[in-house]
């Protein structure tokens, strides 16, 4: 069986017979598969080749200014054929959403990841679990083409690396992603710029709404559970779409004494949805399944029928349930 491991030999090696090489970001993109793909995308062009950037779904408004977003689209069918396929930052092939049918329309196929569970879906496979960023191996992919750095590529392996480490924060974070960021800072990277856009600006819709939210904030389970709601109201008085109300249960997760957090919010389709957070050693998880939902141990969603207090009510009772069964965290 093939193993896990990087392998920019082999990338390179694909990537100097092909002319025409599309690339490929995962679905939902983020910070880390956008960043990877419009940093080959220059690379591969300082190379001399053809490289196009392909995802499924719309490049988010926030990371509009990678330089060569513009340039995304989504595959018909039509596009091609390629010499080489490369995907960067996609954990399996479901993430590639429709952008998979370009498997089909290209003569080789590649990927680097650095996604632990990859199951090395393409033909040549570089995936180094252990790094904090896709990002931070195209820079060693670089090294191996034979590329320099410039403020462009600067522009877009930070994001990756300061978006998929949490701004510098998660335990992901290693003693390379900071010596990288130290030689991006020497290509004149637009630090204050690119943080304000990627961790500090939201939209007025988001800060209102943030507003609405903070205000129906309750402590349940003895002040360990932060409680928001947010009604169809709420949303038509912020001209908020649901997605605005994304990151808001991270307020109640930082409030002091706070070992879950909950945000219950109306959606059109008369449903509520859930989306829950616990702090290590608490999980999530398993109370969000039992309402038919699921996620990860200590961030998950559920989406339920019902009217929004009786809802809340249900899940909030079963987080309680949970805490005085698992006893006080010392
Ligand atoms: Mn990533």
């Amino acid at each position: 069986m093939e193993m896990r491991k990087p392998n920019p030999d082999a990338i390179a090696r694909c990537i100097r017979k092909a002319r025409t090489i599309a690339v490929v970001s995962h679905v939902n993109p983020d910070g880390d598969t956008l960043g990877s793909a419009t940093a080959m995308r220059l690379i591969l062009q300082k190379m001399g080749k053809e490289a196009a950037l392909f995802c499924d779904g719309k490049i988010p408004d926030q990371l509009a200014f990678l330089p060569g977003a513009e340039t995304f689209r989504v595959p018909t069918g039509a596009e091609g054929p390629f010499d080489l396929m490369l995907a960067v930052d996609v954990s399996d092939v479901k993430r590639m959403g429709c952008c998979a049918l370009l498997m089909e329309r290209s003569a080789k196929t590649a990927q680097i990841d650095h996604h632990p569970t990859n199951p090395l879906f393409m033909e040549t496979n570089s995936v180094d679990g252990d790094a904090p960023a896709t990002c931070m191996m195209i820079r060693e992919q670089m090294k191996t083409l034979g590329v320099e750095m410039d403020r462009d590529i600067a522009v877009c392996l930070y994001t990756g690396i300061s978006t998929d480490t949490g701004n510098y924060a998660f335990s992901c974070t290693n003693a390379k992603a900071f010596r990288l960021t130290g030689e991006l800072m020497e290509h004149h990277l637009p630090l204050a710029e690119l943080n304000r856009i990627l961790f500090r600006v939201k939209s007025r819709e988001q800060i209102r709404l943030l507003g609405k939210a903070l205000q129906s904030l309750t402590f349940r389970g003895k002040g360990r559970i932060a409680v928001m709601k947010l009604t169809l109201r709420d949303f038509a008085a912020c001209g908020a779409l649901s997605e605005h109300a994304d990151t808001i249960v991270n307020y109640g997760m930082d409030t002091q004494g706070t070992e879950m957090a909950v945000l219950a919010r109306e959606s059109e389709d008369g449903n509520v949805k859930f989306s829950l957070r616990a702090k290590e050693p608490r999980q999530v998880d398993e109370i969000a399944a039992a309402f038919g939902g699921g996620g990860h141990p200590q961030a998950s969603g559920i989406t339920m029928e019902g009217t929004l207090d009786e809802a809340v009510e249900k899940v909030v009772c079963a987080m309680e349930k949970y805490l005085d069964e698992t006893g006080r965290q010392e």
